[in-house]
């Protein structure tokens, strides 16, 4: 009572900062393979539990365990591994590319590869993802040309989206990768209204959305969510939870839910967390969403719990707001390491053969920049003619544009 009259309201702060040790005891991280796997058709309300707990396949010893292991072959296993290699060893050159001024900006995936890479091939082709700039392994595990992405970085005369387009937000209706939108959120909205159209018109396609922690606390993601829960939208309503929203850390757009998959509990949505940075179990979560969605069982949450283990982008640096040695604390550890060790484990992979792997990705990746760099960069070379800014939009360019396009004379 000595505070009545006084009111209070509360900021919630990073448990350190920078100079301080990285503390991560707060995370609570059940044991692998503990979380059991209920039927797709499971009745919501006898799993809301699993909002607050964490999937898990991968255990210490590098043994694939409990009931969301052994759904992927031992070759789509080192396919998964190469394909997360490809997307690390990508964004090193493209970071560096942007340090050298051949791009203006860049975003990199560090940390968080297994992700955008274990999902993708749970999908179907025809599927459509939704993706934030930070899903790129969606592209790399289904095979898009490498050579296209960096002409898209480059904004270069062989750039597919022609310049009009952030560096990085690229755009392939083929590879169910529809365009990126800057303003986050709104891959909810759309996600959730692309899936009730795909049912209306009697598809079997299903949408995939997707969204950082941070951009949870955008108005599009609840409104997404009374749509996909009341219309039961055959959609996987993806959040990447990876500690930061450039420099604000989880906890500020997380409410005092605990978890942020428990907002899913609220709209009566089957709500998971998986441990993001185990391809297992990322690949084994993916998959019970996507057949529930395909088989009209309604959307479902998933957040992924990972670690940005890289600045936000190429303008940020994290040094100014988190400990330097944050990441190496991280509990779950290297997507990368993980797959890594779990193949070494089951005798089909080696030291050797990952180290002679490293160094064949890192040619294909220099051969694709050599490619692309041919074609122009930021500054120099080849660049998408001026004439492109008016195509594209209109059917039939309006009087207005048309003026424009005389003026600029092209
Ligand atoms: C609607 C909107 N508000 C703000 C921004 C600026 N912005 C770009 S990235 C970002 C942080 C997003 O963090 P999070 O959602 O956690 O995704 P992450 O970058 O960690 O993958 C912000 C605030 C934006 N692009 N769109
Ligand atoms: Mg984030």
């Amino acid at each position: 009572m000595a505070d009545a009259g006084m009111l209070r309201f509360h900021v919630p702060e990073p448990e350190v900062r920078p100079g301080g040790t990285p503390d991560f005891s707060n995370v609570t991280i059940p044991k692998a393979g503990s979380v059991p796997r209920p039927e797709i058709d499971v009745d919501p309300r006898t799993i809301r539990d699993m909002a607050f707990s964490i999937i898990r396949v991968l255990n210490r010893a590098g043994e694939a365990v409990g009931p969301w292991a052994g759904l992927l072959t031992d070759e789509e296993l080192l396919e998964g591994l190469r394909h997360m290699m490809t997307l690390r060893t990508f964004d090193a050159r493209m970071q560096m590319a942007q340090r050298q001024g051949k791009t203006s900006f860049y975003m990199q995936h560090l940390g968080e590869e297994a992700v955008s890479c274990a999902f993708r091939k749970a999908l179907k082709p025809g599927d459509m993802n939704f993706p934030t700039y930070r899903q790129a392994g969606l592209l790399i595990a289904d095979g898009y040309p490498m050579v296209m992405m960096m002409n898209q970085i480059y904004s270069n005369e062989a750039d597919p989206l022609k310049g009009r387009q952030l560096p990085i937000m690229y755009s392939s209706k083929e590879h169910g990768f529809f365009s990126i939108s800057g303003n986050l959120a709104t891959q909810y909205i759309q996600a959730v209204g692309w899936a009730m159209a795909s049912a209306i018109s009697k598809d079997s396609r299903i949408a995939a959305a997707w969204i950082g922690d941070g951009s949870t606390a955008e108005s599009d993601f609840h409104a997404a969510l009374v749509f996909a829960s009341t219309y039961k939208a055959p959609v996987v309503l993806n959040v990447v939870n990876n500690q930061w929203a450039i420099s604000t850390f989880q906890g500020i757009a997380r409410g005092g839910s605990g978890t942020f998959a428990a907002r899913g509990l609220g709209f009566g949505i089957p709500s998971l967390r998986v441990d993001g940075n185990d391809y297992l179990a990322v690949h084994a979560v993916a998959k019970w969403a996507i057949e529930r969605a395909r088989r009209n069982l309604g959307p479902t949450l998933v957040e992924y719990v990972t670690y940005r283990v890289g600045a936000h982008s190429s303008s940020d640096d994290p040094s100014a707001y988190r400990p330097k040695a944050e990441s190496d604390a991280w509990p779950l550890g290297d997507p990368v390491v993980r797959l890594k060790n779990h193949l070494i484990h089951k005798g089909v992979w080696s030291e050797d053969r990952h180290t002679q792997a490293e160094a064949e990705i890192l040619a294909t990746v220099i051969a694709a920049q050599k490619e692309a760099e041919s074609h122009g960069t930021l500054h120099a070379g080849g660049k998408p003619s001026t004439r492109d800014m008016f195509e594209g939009v209109y059917a039939e360019m309006p009087p207005h544009l048309r003026r424009q396009r005389q003026q600029a004379g092209v």
